[in-house]
């Protein structure tokens, strides 16, 4: 990048683009207000305005707001104009343009998981697919808050909360809100906004989520799919490791408990449920690297194995001794250092998530061992993500478990608490995005707002690896 500043190659927010192009918009949102009562626009007459303005028909509800239409009730003709002539002399691309609409002009060059519920919302409140949740309204901050951690959970490659410019373009997130556009049908948008896929994954949290608090704590998580994961992970996964990490007072035994809020728990069962995602291969690395060092050493693959082990043995299933499955996975991963594994040893190998399912999910680790591991490689290479598969199932059974589904393919009812007027997830909701920084195993600070910095274990020249390695800008699958 400091190559192409020296050469003057770099634009920060796009190619500036022809003034022919931007006559053409100038008149076109003329046009459009010259059409409305006193050359104002409401907040419903908003989806003309963005389309003159050459936006995506989704950016309709960030742009009123932008142009202070929250405030005032409606947009004037001469404010619009003003707010596109500087986007057009500013702004040069759709990543810039979009991060300018949805920061609302503060002068901030990320995004944080608020700056998207205005999208978010008024997708629920205008996408012909979602038409059957207009008077489900308790569900609707749900939903929303689904999608916008689904978005983070794959543009967000940094792990900082905030999504920069960079990471916009790396991904397919304004491509994807393209889509929606011209996609009635919201289930077949699977990235981020699928309603079945909200389901699932809402269903899952709560069914572990036994007194409806909306938080879950470790021995909830231990029920996820029969007991699956090993107690080693669980403790790792409340640790700080990947969770900001709530932490309640017990009343009666005083002592600090650790909760997992529900954004959180989106994050971990993309990551339980599609290995390969270059997030979940962070996530269950963070998990297993217990010293923080930036890699698997023997002794922490051990450590998780041995659970493994006293859990098969407790049932009389036969297995190998830790030595024979250590050769197993290095023969499979192939680590560049053959003594310790790396992050980036796992997102290059297409068998990870065989290599995580058996060091703690003993449920998936058996799966795997009666398939063929070729066979399993094959799966993934057709075009459906383990993700989408599982949440295909899961949506099926939920229906079928519910005993039909309503007119609409939809059946609400697991949801409905006892006064369905009250949105009770979204105080919560609301709260979970902030939060403390993630921690490693020691409760120092490892991982800090708003740069990814190590702060904690800088002893360790691994640190380089693992900064490396998390900037490595995955796009999103
Ligand atoms: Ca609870
Ligand atoms: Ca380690």
């Amino acid at each position: 990048m400091e190559l192409e500043i020296a050469f003057g190659f770099y634009f920060p927010h796009g190619k500036v683009t022809n003034q022919a192009e931007y006559h053409v918009i100038h008149e076109a949102i003329k046009s459009v207000f010259q059409t409305l009562p006193n050359h104002r626009a409401a907040s419903e007459q908003f989806d003309r305005v963005t389309k003159a303005c050459g936006c995506p028909l989704y950016w309709k509800a960030p742009l009123f707001i932008a142009c202070g239409g929250d405030k005032l009730g409606y947009v004037e003709m001469n404010v619009m104009l003003e707010f596109f002539k500087e986007l057009n002399n500013n702004y040069h691309d759709a990543a810039s343009r979009f991060l300018k609409i949805l920061t609302k002009g503060q002068e901030r060059n990320y995004l944080l998981p608020e700056d998207f519920m205005p999208l978010v919302q008024d997708v629920v409140d205008t996408h012909p697919g979602l038409t059957f949740l207009k008077e489900a309204i308790e569900f609707h901050s749900r939903y929303v808050h689904t999608v916008i951690s689904r978005i983070y959970y794959c543009v967000n490659s940094s792990w900082t909360g905030r999504i920069t410019l960079q990471e916009l373009r790396h991904s397919n997130l304004l491509s994807v809100i393209q889509l929606l556009e011209k996609e009635e049908d919201i289930n077949q948008v699977t990235q981020y906004f699928s309603y079945e896929h909200f389901y699932v994954i809402y269903c899952k949290f709560w069914e572990l989520d036994r007194d409806h608090d909306l938080f879950i704590d470790k021995h909830d998580l231990a029920r996820h799919s029969d007991q699956a994961l090993s107690s080693r992970l669980i403790d790792r996964i409340f640790s700080g490791a990947v969770t900001r990490g709530k932490q309640t007072k017990d009343r009666e035994s005083q002592s600090v408990q650790k909760k997992m809020s529900y954004t959180e728990f989106v994050w971990f069962l993309l990551a339980e449920e599609d290995k390969s995602h270059p997030r979940a291969i962070e996530y269950w690395f963070r998990c297993m690297d217990l010293d923080g060092d930036g890699f698997l050493s023997m002794y922490e693959l051990e450590y998780f194995y041995d659970e493994q082990l006293q859990r098969m043995e407790a049932i009389g299933i036969e297995c190998l001794p830790f030595e024979d499955c250590l050769c197993q996975m290095l023969d499979m991963i192939r680590p560049e250092n053959p003594e310790k594994i790396s992050l980036s040893d796992l997102k290059k190998c297409k068998m990870t998530p065989i290599f995580f399912d058996t060091f703690f999910n003993l449920e998936k680790y058996l799966d795997h061992e009666q398939r063929d591991p070729f066979a399993s490689q094959r799966d993934h290479d057709n075009e459906m993500s383990d993700w989408d598969r599982y949440a295909s199932d899961e949506y099926e059974l939920l229906v079928a478990e519910e005993g039909g589904t309503s007119a609409d393919g939809h059946d609400h009812q697991l949801v409905y608490g006892e006064n369905s007027e009250e949105d009770v997830l979204s105080p919560n909701l609301d709260e979970m995005f902030g939060g403390n920084p993630y921690v490693n195993n020691n409760n120092k600070l490892l991982w800090q707002h708003p740069d990814v910095t190590v702060t904690s274990c800088s002893v360790h020249h691994a640190d380089r690896d693992y900064v490396d390695d998390f900037a490595d800008r995955d796009s999103p699958i």
